[in-house]
């Protein structure tokens, strides 16, 4: 898995901020702040005010695997209109380094800010996968009928999802869209998504659960009853999302509309068994998530 899932910006050539192309406009960005999360790294800074009138066209955000001046090996992560970014970032904890250049609109730029640290938060799927459906990657372009053919869901699952981890494929058998009862399209009922996996033996110790989704209904994002070999693990309820999930598959891109969320939580090891184990998730409110991974973890 890639760690770092950059946008599209990033196809431009290694970059040196501030450096390369263009005048300097006097000074740099100030107040840049970076704050690692679960899968994302939060920037912000100070709105740049440049003098003589002159406008700020763009921010340029750098980032860098290495500590040191910026300039060395930064790359471009992407543009953004505003003095904020989200980096996306996976599931292993990782320090980056990051700096941001203004561009005002005769195309100067300010000298690149001294690079600020931050390192995201670990995720249970760092750890090692007991059963796993899809990449932690922010997208969900890996599964069946993604990024917009809902209306074929009826058809190809009928009777919702089942998928047995070590045969089946997401591209065929999960889908990438899980409608709930609000869903015209999907009959206004209630969807099971059931995923089986086999243990040789049952674990000692408890295991985790993720489940990131690239994007929720907006307003009715709604909730899903979790159980495992019939046992109620938890009732999740869902962050609202942009309502774009539905029609495009990829919120690792830069000005993505996407609105992901994370959801992860242990599960007892008493509920485990030897043998085939049953993972079910039934959509019980509100409209569709749409899923980037979903997987159970142990910690290594
Ligand atoms: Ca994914």
């Amino acid at each position: 898995m890639t760690d770092t899932t950059l946008p599209a910006a990033s196809a431009a050539p290694a970059a040196h901020p501030g450096r390369g192309y263009g005048q300097h406009v006097p000074g740099t960005v100030s107040g840049l702040t970076a704050t690692g999360g679960l899968a994302v790294v939060e920037l912000a800074w100070r709105s740049y005010r440049p003098r003589h009138g002159q406008l700020v066209d763009h921010y340029e955000v750098y980032v860098s695997e290495r500590a040191g001046r910026a300039g060395g090996s930064a790359t471009l992560l992407g543009r953004t209109l505003y003095p904020h970014f989200t980096h996306r970032v996976g599931p292993k904890p990782r320090t980056r380094h990051y700096s941001v250049v203004a561009v005002v609109d005769s195309g100067a730029r300010t000298r690149p800010t001294r690079p600020v640290s931050a390192a995201n938060a670990r995720s249970v799927a760092a750890g090692r996968a007991v059963a796993q459906v899809g990449e932690f990657d922010h997208k969900g372009l890996e599964f069946a009928l993604s990024p917009d053919r809902s209306a074929g869901y009826r058809t190809a699952f009928p009777t919702g999802v089942d998928f047995r981890y070590g045969t089946s494929t997401p591209g065929r058998d999960w889908c990438y869209l899980h409608p709930g009862p609000a869903d015209s399209w999907a009959g206004r009922k209630e969807h099971t998504f059931t995923l089986r996996f086999d243990l040789r033996t049952a674990p000692k110790d408890d295991l985790a659960c993720a489940l990131w989704l690239i994007d929720s209904h907006a307003t009715a994002a709604g909730t899903a009853e979790m159980t495992l070999n019939d046992s109620p693990v938890r009732t999740l309820e869902f962050r609202g999302g942009a309502t774009r999930g539905s029609v495009e598959g990829d919120a690792s891109r830069a000005g993505t509309a996407l609105n992901p969320s994370y959801y992860e939580f242990p599960m007892t090891a008493g509920l485990f068994k030897t043998g085939e184990n049953i993972l079910k998730l039934r959509k019980t409110s509100g409209s569709w998530i749409a899923y980037d991974a979903l997987g159970i973890f142990a910690r290594e």
